[in-house]
């Protein structure tokens, strides 16, 4: 097995890329400054700061059409898990992994020690009632949690429990509940049953939550089911996690709302009401594209944070937000993609973290949109780049993780000992 990167291999890449990045530093610290902005706080918040990598976001893609493998596609969780920890030495932004059962399911002690022996944790688990498993006994083609039979529906929650029992023993405090269920005709389903009965299974599986345990439940619009589907938006889920309960929160996929939606504002009125558990980031032009988090888009990235931002310096309550990439890679090194997109999540962050705020307030509350948007720009248009690889070489990682990645022969070496895929093990959820 290929050992991922070492630090004494970063530490060369990083040799001619050190002075530059110094001056950098100082000279954004000193622009900073003018404007009443300590750069080295700035630096602590983003080298604190980790996203969850999926541990099928390192598998190439594919669409409904199909899936063209890359070189050296991990084989299994164990492979998954090297991949992941390159993508983590080279970013110092990815700590922990999120699992998806039954795509993952290994022996726990397996996969706790090696996650150990890569300096890996977990992140949320994931449960998949949305296709059906090898041997399984009864079928989701009609829906899983919501299903008219009621077999199905123990059978989608017996799954989600055993989620949580791989998920406790590897140390995961959270469960991520996406389904499928929905219907592609009107009248194919009743939709206030077919609620009813998702939340009579979702009680359940919020019983069977450990102590220190939070439920995560992603609404999606349309697919698999493209007429209606059961969690179709944050108003519905926002209804769901409320009827569960307070360890039930709402997770935001930025790929799961019709077009033009204002994402943000939904972030506001969940942070509002306390319901806001977590987001899968990605980015999108026409639906669920499942692109790489601030390809399309920026902007939008940086105004989600701008509220994640609002809300942590107002010190809101119980404010702790799961980060997760969660994406398609069709064209590109999932390695490559997965680095790049937890780097702009970062960039995010930090220029959100630019923000003047005292400033934006008294612009809005004088009613001067001109002037509050243009606040919001100016944070959004610094450069932070300096920030953010001072940030990763200061924790071993590298100023150029693309080019350090490029330069290992990384996907060479893999790829010699990996067989090449031939289709499955994808999703995107
Ligand atoms: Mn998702």
């Amino acid at each position: 097995m290929p050992a991922p990167i070492t630090p004494d291999a970063i530490a060369a890449a990083n040799a001619p890329h050190e002075a530059d990045l110094k001056r950098d530093y100082a000279t954004l610290g000193e622009r900073l400054s003018r404007r009443g902005i300590d750069i080295d706080a700035v630096k602590a918040k983003i080298a604190a700061f980790g996203v969850a990598v999926p541990s099928w976001g390192v598998g190439t893609g594919g669409t409904r059409f199909a899936r063209f493998p890359g070189p050296g596609e991990p084989r299994g969780i164990f492979d998954k898990l090297d991949d992941c920890a390159m993508i983590h030495r080279l970013t110092a932004a990815t700590p922990t992994v999120s699992l998806h059962i039954p795509w993952d399911r290994a022996d726990p002690a397996d996969l706790k020690a090696k996650a150990g022996s890569l300096g890996l944790a977990f992140d949320a688990m994931n449960s998949n009632t949305f296709s059906d498993a090898p041997g399984q006994p009864l079928s989701y083609k009609f829906g899983s949690l919501s299903h008219t039979d009621k077999a199905v529906r123990a059978q989608a929650v017996e799954h989600n429990l055993d989620c949580i029992e791989i998920g406790r023993a590897i140390g995961s405090t959270a469960l991520t509940v996406w389904i499928g269920d929905g219907s592609n005709f009107p009248g194919q389903s009743h939709f206030s049953k077919a609620l009813d009965r998702y939340l009579d299974a979702m009680r359940e599986v919020y019983a069977g939550l450990p102590e220190g345990w939070r439920l995560f439940t992603e609404h999606k619009m349309y697919e698999p089911a493209f007429y209606s589907t059961v969690v179709q938006d944050w108003g519905t889920n926002y209804l769901i996690a409320s009827e569960l309960g307070p360890k039930a929160f709402c997770l935001v996929d930025l790929g799961h709302h019709a077009p033009n939606v204002n994402i943000e504002m939904i972030v506001a009125r969940l942070i509002r009401f306390g319901k806001l558990g977590g987001f899968h980031f990605n980015d999108s032009r026409y639906g669920d594209d499942d692109l790489d988090a601030g390809s399309v888009d920026p902007y939008r990235l940086f105004l989600v944070f701008n509220e994640l931002i609002d809300a942590e310096l107002a010190g809101t309550d119980g404010f702790a937000p799961a980060h997760m990439l969660d994406q398609s890679h069709n064209v590109t090194d999932p390695i490559e993609s997965l680095m790049a997109s937890a780097m702009e999540v970062q960039r995010a962050c930090a220029c959100a973290l630019l923000v003047d705020r005292a400033a934006l307030a008294g612009f809005q509350e004088a009613n001067d949109a001109l002037m509050a948007t243009t606040t919001l720009k100016t944070a959004f248009r610094t450069d932070v780049e300096p920030i953010l690889a001072m940030a990763r070489l200061e924790k071993g990682a590298a100023i150029d993780p693309l080019a350090a990645y490029r330069a290992s022969g990384y996907r060479a070496k893999v790829a010699a000992e990996r067989p090449a895929a031939s289709a499955g093990g994808g999703g995107i959820v």
